[in-house]
């Protein structure tokens, strides 16, 4: 017999870090992320783990000096956007710096079998889990297919910039994607409305509570 549905799906738990939340007070907190969302997110995810899912994390982890972040230009306001290159790059309040307490994840680390980490270099944002806006790799689809994982199932922090990048980055590179909706949270209603529709528009399952999904 093959490997089974559940081996070659995997969970990726995106970005679920105090800065990104009300519960921690984070400098970047997102809507309606008190203690009973994280909680949520960790019952859940404890609950894939139990069944034989493969949990995996991202964690955005910048130096102290990070483009994306307002404080690393002259005269710019958090939320002001800026070209750079090609790009379109919003400056953000500093987060989730390396180091930090609020860069934590505040999920159980013995439930990952893998952390990837991302934004790191100074001089590029990377909403993606799977490429930074430079184009590199952060080793993400490597260790997915080293577990022989051909599935995901995608849910964390933000809807809008994170989740969406690293699922449409997913999807790009073959994988199934299913995305957990009330298990993700918007910057804002409206990106997060046109994020919804754009993962709907490649393929992405969208669901609306984990019990749909198993
Ligand atoms: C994120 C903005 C800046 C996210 C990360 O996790 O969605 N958003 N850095
Ligand atoms: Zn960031």
């Amino acid at each position: 017999m093959g490997i089974s549905i559940i081996d070659q799906t995997g969970v990726i738990v995106v970005d679920m870090q105090g800065d990104f939340t009300l519960l921690k007070k984070g400098s970047l907190a997102v809507q309606d992320t008190d203690q009973s969302y994280v909680d949520k997110v960790h019952t859940v995810t404890k609950q894939l783990k139990s069944k034989g899912y493969k949990i995996f994390a991202t964690q955005d982890f910048h130096p102290q000096n990070h483009i994306s972040f307002y404080t690393s230009h002259n005269d710019k306001a958090p939320y002001d956007t800026i070209e750079i290159e090609d790009r379109v790059q919003i400056l953000w309040p500093p987060h989730c710096v390396q180091g930090s307490d609020n860069a934590d994840i505040l999920i159980d680390s013995n439930l990952f079998s893998g952390i990837v980490q991302k934004g790191m270099d100074p001089k590029y944002d990377s909403y993606s889990g799977f490429f930074d806006d430079g184009g590199i790799n952060t080793g993400l689809e490597e260790l997915l297919k080293s577990f022989q994982i051909n599935t995901l199932i995608i849910f964390g922090l933000a809807t809008d910039y994170c989740v969406k990048a690293t699922a449409m980055d997913a999807v790009q590179l073959g994988f199934n994607v299913i995305l957990i909706e009330s298990l993700c949270k918007g910057v804002a209603e409206d990106t997060t409305l046109s994020a919804l529709k754009e993962m709907k528009s490649v393929g992405i399952k969208i669901i609306p509570s984990i019990s749909d999904a198993l």
